[in-house]
């Protein structure tokens, strides 16, 4: 048996997934579960790279123990966040979090640079005030030292596989997401970084999804006890989610659910339009030269957070369960970044409805039934927005991510977009990061082979709309 390992880090937790195929099924299973989430770092909020390195040679060790040794390995994660290596490849400073307010601000020192609709033409990328770009902005505004001594920079998965093998490769789907690549060239836009007055030194050669990045390290192999190659997967959770999309048709409506929703379809060319830049809607690079043509709704980190503050021993299931026997009604805005990081999100939620005169929520449940109620409002005026810029009617849904689990959500989508709804599969990230690395060992031809492979292999429920 050929095994594959696919290490899925969220912005809450990681897990190692080993899949093979069996039968023409792909078959997963979890072989280690870890934490995560931001430290607070004089003042910021970090991730502790460190600690996460720790738990991916402790995961890699568990395959050993069970005798599963993959042929081949990979690392996806949330995007944007990087790491600066100095000379000697040390990290330099904190590696932070997106979520972190240093970028406030930033944007209008960007745009001193390079006009916002200019920005969106070369790169097609979504303003988010925690896109890397305006985060080296921050770099060099607020440690501009720091920014001159650096020697490279890895956004986050690409400094993991550097430590597992020694080699640098930067990918392809998660440097999209910086911001600074050009939509049309799929390279790094030189001129921009350039105008931006950042050292284009730092940024190295984009490969592809499929691409090998090198075997294990001696030290390595010596801790985990086997060798394996490491192949670069769509580094991008939300790249890697939507190849393991189970839909055998291109003109397909997504929502990648987990602490984000991203939603959106898959283009074949970039939408760098100024309509497409009112909405919001960004292109980040995919496997296969596809864009990820989606919006970023504010997602399940909602109800993780209320659920952390109100009833953190609760499992989402049940929360989810007793929110759909509330009756109340107000809506908040999904997008709205107040709900980014807020220092408390249920008092985030009940402001926002207190300030737009709705009924404000109180418990747990209404709280949750006031966001779900929003999400998939949200939902249905993206359905809308694409609709009309793409100026095609798709006829469903379908959910994937952990979110999908999400029964009542999911009714509340059906109904609010009237469009039926296809939930699954829940590990998607995991399963799409697999999809490269099988494909790339030629045990699956091509990602539509591979989407056929996903479709017969996992569970997928049915909602319909109205
Ligand atoms: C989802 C995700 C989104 C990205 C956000 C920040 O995990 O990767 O696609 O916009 O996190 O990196």
């Amino acid at each position: 048996m050929k095994y594959y390992l696919a290490i899925d880090i969220g912005a809450s937790s990681g897990r190692h997934m080993l899949s093979w195929i069996e039968d023409g099924k792909m078959r997963l299973q979890e072989v280690y579960r870890f934490y995560n989430g931001m430290d607070q770092v004089d003042g910021h909020l970090c991730w502790d790279v460190g600690r996460l390195f720790a738990e991916i040679v402790a995961g890699m060790k568990e395959c050993k123990k069970i005798g599963k040794i993959p042929t081949s390995m990979g690392i996806d994660t949330w995007a944007v966040d990087y790491v600066l290596l100095d000379d000697k490849d040390q990290v330099l400073g904190n590696t932070y979090a997106y979520r972190d307010s240093r970028t406030d601000g930033m944007d209008a020192l960007v745009y001193e640079k390079i006009p916002q609709e200019d920005l969106y033409a070369r790169t097609g990328i979504q303003k988010q005030i925690f896109n890397s770009i305006y985060q080296l902005m921050a770099h060099k505004t607020q440690e501009a030292e720091l920014l001159g001594k650096a020697k490279t920079f890895l956004m986050i998965p690409d400094y993991f596989h550097f430590l597992l093998t020694g080699v640098k490769k930067q990918e392809y789907t998660n440097a999209s997401t910086t911001q600074l690549v050009n939509a049309k060239t799929n390279d790094w836009d030189y001129d921009l970084i350039a105008k931006l007055g950042y050292p284009r030194d730092i940024f190295l050669p984009i490969e592809m999804p499929g691409t090998e990045v090198g075997h294990l390290s001696q030290t390595i192999q010596d801790q985990v006890g086997f060798d394996c190659s490491v192949v670069l997967p769509a580094t991008h959770d939300t790249g890697a989610a939507v190849m393991a999309v189970p839909s055998l048709s291109d003109d397909t409506l997504y929502i990648s659910s987990g602490t984000w929703s991203l939603m959106g379809t898959e283009l074949k060319t970039a939408n760098c339009s100024p309509d497409s830049m009112a909405c919001n809607f960004t292109n980040e690079g995919g496997y296969d030269h596809r864009y990820r043509y989606l919006k970023n709704i504010m997602g399940l980190w909602m109800i993780q957070s209320v659920r952390k503050e109100l009833s953190p021993d609760e499992e989402f299931g049940s929360i989810c369960e007793h929110a759909a026997t509330e009756t109340i009604t107000s809506i908040v805005d999904a997008n709205d970044d107040r709900f980014l990081a807020p220092q408390n999100m249920t008092a985030e939620v009940q402001a926002a409805c207190r300030e737009s005169g709705q009924k404000v929520p109180e418990g747990i449940y209404q709280v949750a039934a006031v966001i779900y109620n929003s999400l998939a409002k949200c939902y249905a005026d993206t359905v809308r927005e694409i609709e009309k810029i793409e100026h095609v009617t798709y006829p469903c849904i379908n959910i994937v991510g952990g979110g999908a689990n999400a029964a009542y959500l999911n009714e509340l989508t059906a109904k609010a977009t009237g469009k039926t709804v296809y939930a699954g599969p829940t590990e998607a990230t995991a399963i799409g990061n697999i999809m490269a690395q099988m494909i790339a060992a030629g045990e699956l031809q091509d990602l539509a082979e591979a989407r056929k492979c996903v479709f017969h292999s996992f569970e997928i429920k049915e909602e319909k709309g109205c």
